[in-house]
């Protein structure tokens, strides 16, 4: 049996990462790898609560020191209850975002001190940093316009979730946040093209995840 680990899918909103957590989840499947699939903010269903309280709300509700707080507390019934256990039991966890994104997000981009950022990760993710972390990288402006026509689909509400809402400026911003976290964390993160078809990303993401993991290529 292969050690669990624990990936974590980061970058902005829209850049796919939903997608490709599904896709990973089916490759490790076939290499008969016994893995979970979570999100963040999300989970379990009080970190799933916390997720509705924050989402769904007006834009001016929330300060960004406050949504840290916030997502650090979902983080943490997260680690607790879901990932821990999860990776104990010799399951792979793969998470649809997680601590990066209340760095990226309340931190870099919304302002909130590195000081406070760090004390939250150190109490929520209790040790659990992922083993790797897959940063997919795209120009915003492509994401809104992937993210527009699911709107019209109709597979979001209509007006989309607050974070949504704010501007192109504003997720520029944050697609540097992401990059600056990976470039801060080489052995962590791994930087990915996300403007490819569904298929090439998801081989590319295969291929990394194999070359980070060798034990992988050996179960197949
Ligand atoms: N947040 C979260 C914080 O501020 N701090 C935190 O600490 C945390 C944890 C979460 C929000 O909370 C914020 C960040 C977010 O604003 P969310 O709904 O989970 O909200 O938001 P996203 O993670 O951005 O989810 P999205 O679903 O919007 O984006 P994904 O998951 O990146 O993209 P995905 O896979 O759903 O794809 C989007 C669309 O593009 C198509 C899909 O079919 C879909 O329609 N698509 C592609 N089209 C063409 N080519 C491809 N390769 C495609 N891949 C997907």
């Amino acid at each position: 049996m292969t050690q669990a680990r624990f990936i974590t899918f980061e970058g902005g909103e829209g850049v796919g990462k939903s997608t490709q957590v599904k896709r990973l989840l089916v490759r490790l499947g076939r290499a008969s790898i016994p893995a979970i699939r979570t999100r963040e903010p999300g989970g379990t269903p009080k970190a799933e609560a916390i997720r509705a309280f924050i989402l769904q709300g007006r834009p001016e509700s929330w300060g960004p020191g406050a949504e840290a707080v916030l997502f650090a507390a979902a983080r943490l019934d997260h680690v607790n209850r879901l990932i821990a256990p999860s990776l104990a039991e010799g399951k792979w966890v793969i998470s649809d975002r997680f601590h990066d994104s209340t760095r990226a997000y309340q931190g870099l981009t919304g302002g909130v001190d590195d000081k406070l950022i760090r004390g939250l990760e150190e109490l929520a993710l209790d040790g659990h940093t992922p083993d790797l972390t897959i940063v997919l990288d795209m120009d915003p402006e492509i994401a809104f316009r992937r993210v527009g026509e699911r709107q019209i689909e109709g597979a979001l509400a209509a007006t989309g979730d607050r974070f949504e809402k704010e501007d192109l400026d504003w997720h520029r911003h944050l697609r540097e946040a992401f990059l600056t976290i990976a470039a801060n964390n080489p052995g962590r993160c791994v930087v990915i093209p996300a403007n490819q078809s569904e298929d090439a990303l998801e081989q590319e993401i295969w291929d990394t995840v194999v070359r980070r993991f060798p034990e992988l290529g050996e179960t197949q």
